[in-house]
């Protein structure tokens, strides 16, 4: 299976949707529907409407239907970068290779890019998906809220700000990461593997593959702020100890962290195991983790 034109093919068709999905610039109001596309069509790599796609796909679901609700999916997740990047956050100047939008527009404008973003995404997931039990698609939803919120992400981002400055633990860090970024990863398989219609072992088997996935997508993120390159990464390496983070780096060390992503990747690939060669994308996914560099 050749996975980077799996990759690329499935990024456009995401780019192709959101393209389609999204108010046009020239609609009014135009600085608001401007900052929301630059910051969505700016790059990226699209990880989590892709994980929405192919755990559908390993479930035999179709990916026409699906295509407004992997787009919500990163719409919240851009929502999160426009806001993590403002001053009162993480005050960064450089995402995705570009100014942050609140330097390319202003800081008003972006605090309302994100908001935007963060509603339209219900708008899109709302989409009736054709075929399916509208039931199915309401529970999807209210997942989605979960791990956007409270419980999930931005629970997890308020966690991660109150651990500035002061020593944590491992599974302190571990439960940050988990909410923060590892709740819309997980989120993204299991709606894929509802929405597409899987069967309960086929979605618990791959709620599991997206736990696994999320925790060493973040610590190989921890790795790449340690060890990456700014401008291969489109943002600002180095914030972690510039900001006196705790991350997997700090806590273990560069080597030992590497260990733990490994085995996190040999977990995503046990939960797998019932499946066949339909699951070879999420499997080629969690093991190129390993060795990303953006
Ligand atoms: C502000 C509510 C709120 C939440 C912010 C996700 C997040 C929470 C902050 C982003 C900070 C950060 C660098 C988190 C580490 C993991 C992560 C989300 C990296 C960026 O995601 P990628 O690599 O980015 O998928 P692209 O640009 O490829 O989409």
């Amino acid at each position: 299976m050749d996975l980077a034109l799996y990759l690329e093919e499935r990024k456009q068709l995401v780019e192709h949707a959101l393209e389609e999905l999204l108010p046009p610039v020239h609609r009014p109001p135009q600085r608001l529907n401007a900052a929301i596309r630059y910051s969505l069509m700016g790059g990226g790599k699209r990880l989590r409407p892709i994980l929405v796609l192919a755990a559908a796909e390993a479930v035999g679901g179709g990916i026409p239907p699906l295509l407004p609700f992997a787009c919500a999916m990163e719409c919240i997740h851009t929502y999160s970068l426009i806001h993590d990047d403002l001053p009162a956050m993480d005050d960064d100047d450089l995402r995705r290779g570009r100014p942050t939008c609140h330097k390319a527009f202003d800081e008003a404008t972006a605090i309302l890019a994100g908001d935007a973003l963060l509603t339209y995404a219900f708008e899109l997931a709302a989409h009736p998906v054709a075929g399916l039990d509208p039931a199915i698609q309401l529970d999807a939803l209210a997942q989605l809220a979960r791990d956007a919120g409270i419980h999930g992400m931005v629970g997890g981002q308020m966690m991660d700000m109150e651990a500035e400055n002061r020593s944590i633990s491992l599974p302190e860090l571990q439960n940050v990461h988990i909410h923060k970024t590892g709740a819309l990863i997980r989120c993204a398989t299991l709606a894929g593997a509802r929405l597409g219609g899987g069967s309960p072992e086929e979605i618990r088997a791959l709620k599991r593959y997206g736990e696994a996935c999320g925790l060493a997508f973040q610590i190989t993120d921890d790795i790449l702020d340690e060890v990456g390159d700014t401008q291969v990464m489109g943002k600002t390496a180095g914030n972690d100890r510039k900001r006196n983070k705790a991350s997997y780096c700090s806590l273990l060390g560069v080597a030992q962290a590497r260990e733990e992503a490994a085995s996190m990747v040999r977990e995503a690939l046990e939960a797998l195991s019932p499946f066949s060669s339909v699951a070879d994308p999420l499997r080629g996914l969690v093991r190129k983790l390993l060795d990303r560099t953006h």
